[in-house]
C-alpha cells in the first residue's frame, strides 16, 4: 500500500490511534491524529518527537481534508465524526486492516466473545517455543492490548503474528486475511453497538474469514449452537476445522483434532490416531473449566494448522498456568480460595466461571451493565453460589433478579465487597470475583479493575 505523501486521518489517540499514526507516519503519509478528549502530556510529546500533527478536545474539519482514514476500535459507527467521514464518501479503515496492509508475516487470527485472549496465548506460547527450535518469532497483539500496527514493522515473513481480534477491530476490514482463523464461540455481548442484534454483532465476528481461500484454515467451536447453525452444509475455499467437547453433528466435517471419552486430547491422521495429551494434564488450580478444554481444542487445532509437533504442544500446555484476570487464581486464606476473573464482561464469561468452580462460592458481580439477561444464568447461581455481593453501576439490577433466589447483600466499593465476602465464606468454599459487566463505571478498564481486587484481597490476607 503505497501511502507515501497522503494524508490520512487517525481518529482516537489512546494505544491504536498512536500506533497507526505512528505507521502511517513512517511509510510517508501525511498523518493527522485526533482525538475528542485530551491526551495525555507523555503520548503529546512522544507525538511532537514523531513530527505527528495532533489534535485534541474534538475533532476539526481538518480530519475530513484526508485522502483515508483510520478508525480505532472503540469508536462506534454512531459517532457524529464517523457518520460525517462517511457522509464525505472518506474511506475508513480499522487499525488491523491498515496493519495487515504491511504484514509480510503469517498471521493466527483468533476472535469469539470468550477465551480468545487464553486461545491467543496458548497458540503465541506454542509458537514461542516452536520458534526457538525452527527460529522464528511469534508476536501477541491485536485485543490483546498491543497493537497490530506497532510491531507490524519488525516481523519478517518467517514469523507468525498471534491477533486477538474483537468484533469492532474486524469492522472496517476489507482485505485482512488471516492464514489461520479461529472462532471460539459467538454469545450476546456488546450488544448496544449493534443495535441489540446479535447478527449483527456475529456479522463483524464473520469478517475474520471473509477474505480466506485456498491454503487458509478456519477453526470453529462447534458445541456454539450459532456457529454449528452457521456452518452447516457450507463449502468454503478453505479447510475447515471444527472442533467441540459434544459428539459432532451428522454429516459434519470431520474433525481433525478430537477429544476422546472426555479424557484425551487426540489429532485424526491419514494413519489413525495420534495422541496428543490428557486433559489431566494440563487442567489445574490456575487453569481449569471446561470452557478451557475448548480453548485447548481450538489452540491445538491452530498449531496442527501450523505444522508444528505435538511434542512442543504438549510441553506448553503441561506448563500453562492461565492468563491474568481469566478465573485466576489468587491466594488461599483460612481455606477460601479467591479467584480473579476480572475479564469477565459478559454473563457467558460469568456462566463459564461459575461452572468451573469446583463447589459453592461467594459471587462478587456487577459493573456497568450491557443490557445482561441474569435470568439465564438463575438456574446455576441457585446450585453454586452461597451469597451474591453486587456492587457497581447495575449492583440494583443484580439485586433484582437473584432476590429470592440466593442471599444477596450490596456493596459500596470494591473493598467492601471483599471484606464482605470474607466475612461470608466458610472453608472450603471459593469468592469469586466475576462481574459480567464492564469495568468503566468504577475503572478505568478490567485490568484495572482485577489488580485492585487483588490488592484488596492481599490486604485482607495481612490482616
Ligand atoms: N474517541 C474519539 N472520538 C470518538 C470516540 C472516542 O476521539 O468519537 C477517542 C477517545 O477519547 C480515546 C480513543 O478514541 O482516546 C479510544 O480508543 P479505543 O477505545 O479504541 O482505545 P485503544 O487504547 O486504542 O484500545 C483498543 C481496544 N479498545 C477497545 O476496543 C474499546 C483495546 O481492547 C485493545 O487492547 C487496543 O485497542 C489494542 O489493540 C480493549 C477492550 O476493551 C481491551 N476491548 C473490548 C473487549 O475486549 O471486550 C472490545
Amino acid at each position: 500500500m503505497d501511502l507515501s505523501g497522503k494524508k490520512v486521518s487517525v481518529i482516537g489517540a489512546a494505544k491504536s490511534g498512536i500506533a497507526a499514526a505512528e505507521l502511517l507516519r513512517s511509510v510517508g503519509a501525511d498523518v493527522l491524529l485526533s482525538d475528542f478528549g485530551r491526551i495525555d502530556e507523555s503520548a503529546l510529546l512522544h507525538l511532537e518527537n514523531k513530527k505527528i500533527s495532533v489534535e485534541q478536545e474534538g475533532h476539526s474539519e481538518r480530519v475530513y481534508d484526508a485522502d483515508l482514514c483510520v478508525i480505532s476500535p472503540g469508536i462506534p459507527p454512531s459517532a457524529e465524526v464517523v457518520k460525517t467521514l462517511e457522509s464525505k464518501g472518506i474511506q475508513i479503515l480499522s487499525e488491523i486492516e491498515l496493519a495487515s496492509r504491511f504484514c509480510t508475516a503469517r498471521v493466527v487470527g483468533i476472535t469469539g466473545t470468550d477465551g480468545k485472549t487464553t486461545t491467543s496465548t496458548l497458540i503465541h506460547r506454542i509458537l514461542e517455543a516452536d520458534g526457538l527450535r525452527n527460529k522464528y518469532r511469534s508476536f501477541s497483539v491485536g485485543n490483546i492490548g498491543v497493537p497490530f500496527s506497532s510491531l507490524v514493522k519488525e516481523m519478517t515473513p518467517r514469523d507468525v503474528a498471534v491477533v486477538e481480534l474483537s468484533s469492532y477491530q474486524l469492522e472496517r476490514c476489507f482485505t485482512f486475511r488471516p492464514d489461520v482463523a479461529v472462532i471460539t464461540n459467538i454469545t450476546p455481548d456488546h450488544l448496544n453497538r449493534y443495535e441489540g442484534d446479535i447478527n449483527r454483532y456475529a456479522a463483524a465476528k464473520f469478517r475474520i474469514y471473509a477474505n480466506q481461500g485456498d491454503g487458509d484454515t478456519l477453526i470453529y467451536n462447534e458445541d456454539d449452537p450459532l456457529l454449528r447453525e452457521h456452518f452447516a452444509g457450507w463449502e468454503f475455499p478453505f479447510a475447515m476445522m471444527p472442533f467441540g467437547l459434544e459428539p459432532a453433528p451428522r454429516g459434519g466435517v470431520e474433525r481433525r483434532v478430537v477429544l476422546l471419552d472426555g479424557e484425551s486430547v487426540v489429532e485424526r491422521t491419514s494413519n489413525g490416531k495420534k495422541h496428543v495429551i490428557e486433559i489431566s494434564e494440563f487442567l489445574k488450580n490456575s487453569f481449569r473449566g471446561r470452557h478451557n478444554i475448548s480453548n485447548v481444542l481450538a489452540a491445538v487445532a491452530a498449531a496442527r494448522a501450523l505444522g508444528i509437533t505435538s511434542d512442543v504442544v504438549r510441553s506448553v500446555l503441561r506448563e500453562f498456568k492461565g492468563v491474568e484476570h481469566r478465573q485466576e487464581f489468587v491466594v488461599t486464606v483460612d481455606g477460601v480460595s479467591w479467584v480473579n476473573d476480572s475479564k469477565a464482561t459478559n454473563i457467558n464469561a460469568m456462566r463459564q466461571a461459575l461452572e468451573a468452580v469446583p463447589g459453592s462460592c461467594v459471587l462478587i458481580a456487577g459493573g456497568q451493565d450491557k443490557g445482561n439477561d441474569y435470568s439465564s444464568i438463575a438456574r446455576l447461581v441457585q446450585k453454586k453460589v452461597s451469597l451474591i455481593i453486587a456492587m457497581g453501576e447495575s449492583k440494583g439490577n443484580i439485586t433484582a433478579a437473584f432476590e429470592g433466589i440466593v442471599a444477596v447483600k450490596e456493596a459500596m466499593s470494591l473493598a467492601d465487597a471483599v471484606s464482605i465476602a470474607h466475612e461470608a465464606a466458610v472453608e472450603g468454599e471459593t469468592v469469586l470475583f466475576s462481574p459480567g459487566c464492564a469495568s468503566f463505571d468504577m475503572f478505568e478498564n478490567f485490568e484495572d479493575r482485577g489488580i485492585k481486587f487483588k490488592e484488596c484481597v492481599h490486604q485482607i490476607k495481612q490482616c
